[in-house]
C-alpha cells in the first residue's frame, strides 16, 4: 500500500464520536417517535439512525471532500478510484431501541472494496476500537490480541440472526447444532462490536450471515489486525454467499468444518 492510512482512522474517530454522542443524546426522543421499518416489521430504523447517518456524511464532506460515502440508511456507491467510507449510523439499532447497551457507530475507510482504516466508536461506554491496515487494532489506544484459544470445544462464539423468519429458521437448525461442539454460544445483536470482541479475546470466534457491508467494514478490519482469520462475504464459497466468519488462527479451520458440518452454506 504506497499511503499510510493511519491518519484516516483520525478522521472516522473523530467523525464516529461525534455521531456516538449525537444517538446517546437522542435516543429518548427516537425511541419514542415514529419508528420506521425496513425488510421485516422486526428490522426497525430510527430517526437517530438516519440523523446519525446525516451528521457523518455532512462531517466527511468537510473532512475529505469529493470522497463517496456509502451508508446504511442512505445507500451510496464505491469511488472508481481512490477512497469509499462506509458508515453503519448505529450498528445494533434492535439494541438501542430497547437501551440494550451494545451498540456503536461503525465508519471505514475503504480502496478498492479493501478496509484500510476503522473506528468503532459505543456511545453508551465510550469504548473506542480502531484499526488501520498493516499498523494493528487498539482498543482505548491499547494494542489489541485475538484469544489464546486452540480447541473448538472450549471455545466462546458470536452468532446471528437475519431478520426473516424462515431464514432464522434455517439459522437455528445450525445453531443448534453447533452450539454441541462448541463451549458456548453469544447472540448480542451488533455485528461490528461482534467481530471487536473476537480481536480483544472476548470471544474466540464468531460467524452470521446477510450482513451488509457497513456491519462488517470497519470490525473485519479490526479483527483481522489483532491477529483473527477473517472469511468476508463471498470469499469462501463454502460458507455460502454472504456468510461473514472470524476466528483466532488455532480454532479458524475446526470450526469452518464444523459450520460446514452443521448446515452453515445451506442457511
Ligand atoms: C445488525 C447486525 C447484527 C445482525 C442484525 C442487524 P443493524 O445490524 O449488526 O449482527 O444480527 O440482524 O443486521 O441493522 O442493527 O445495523
Amino acid at each position: 500500500m504506497s499511503f499510510d492510512p493511519r491518519p484516516l482512522v483520525d478522521v472516522a474517530v473523530t467523525v464516529a464520536k461525534e455521531a456516538a454522542a449525537l444517538v446517546q443524546r437522542a435516543r429518548h426522543d427516537a425511541v419514542t417517535a415514529q419508528v420506521d421499518t425496513k425488510s421485516t416489521e422486526t428490522d426497525v430504523v430510527t430517526l437517530a439512525d438516519r440523523a446519525s447517518e446525516q451528521l457523518v456524511r455532512d462531517r466527511l464532506a468537510v473532512l475529505r471532500p469529493g470522497e463517496p460515502v456509502i451508508g446504511e440508511e442512505e445507500g451510496g456507491s464505491a469511488a472508481v478510484e481512490g477512497l469509499t467510507w462506509v458508515v453503519d449510523p448505529i450498528d445494533g439499532t434492535v439494541n438501542y431501541l430497547y437501551g440494550y447497551p451494545w451498540y456503536a457507530v461503525s465508519i471505514a475507510a475503504q480502496l478498492d472494496g479493501v478496509s484500510v482504516a476503522g473506528a468503532v466508536v459505543e456511545p453508551v461506554s465510550g469504548r473506542v476500537w480502531t484499526a488501520a491496515l498493516g499498523h494493528g487494532s487498539f482498543l482505548d489506544g491499547n494494542r489489541l490480541s485475538v484469544s489464546k484459544a486452540t480447541r473448538l470445544d472450549l471455545s466462546l462464539i458470536g452468532y446471528g440472526f437475519a431478520y426473516r423468519p424462515e431464514r432464522r429458521q434455517r439459522q437455528a437448525t445450525t445453531w443448534a447444532a453447533l452450539s454441541t461442539r462448541v463451549r458456548d454460544i453469544r447472540r448480542a445483536g451488533a455485528a461490528s462490536l461482534d467481530l471487536c470482541a473476537v480481536a480483544a479475546g472476548w470471544l474466540d470466534g464468531y460467524a452470521e450471515h446477510a450482513l451488509g457491508r457497513w456491519d462488517w467494514a470497519a470490525g473485519a478490519l479490526i479483527a483481522s489486525e489483532a491477529g483473527a482469520t477473517v472469511h468476508l462475504p463471498g470469499t469462501d464459497p463454502a460458507f455460502g454467499a454472504d456468510a461473514t466468519v472470524a476466528a483466532t488462527p488455532a480454532i479458524a479451520t475446526a470450526l469452518r468444518t464444523a459450520l460446514i458440518e452443521c448446515g452453515f452454506a445451506n442457511v
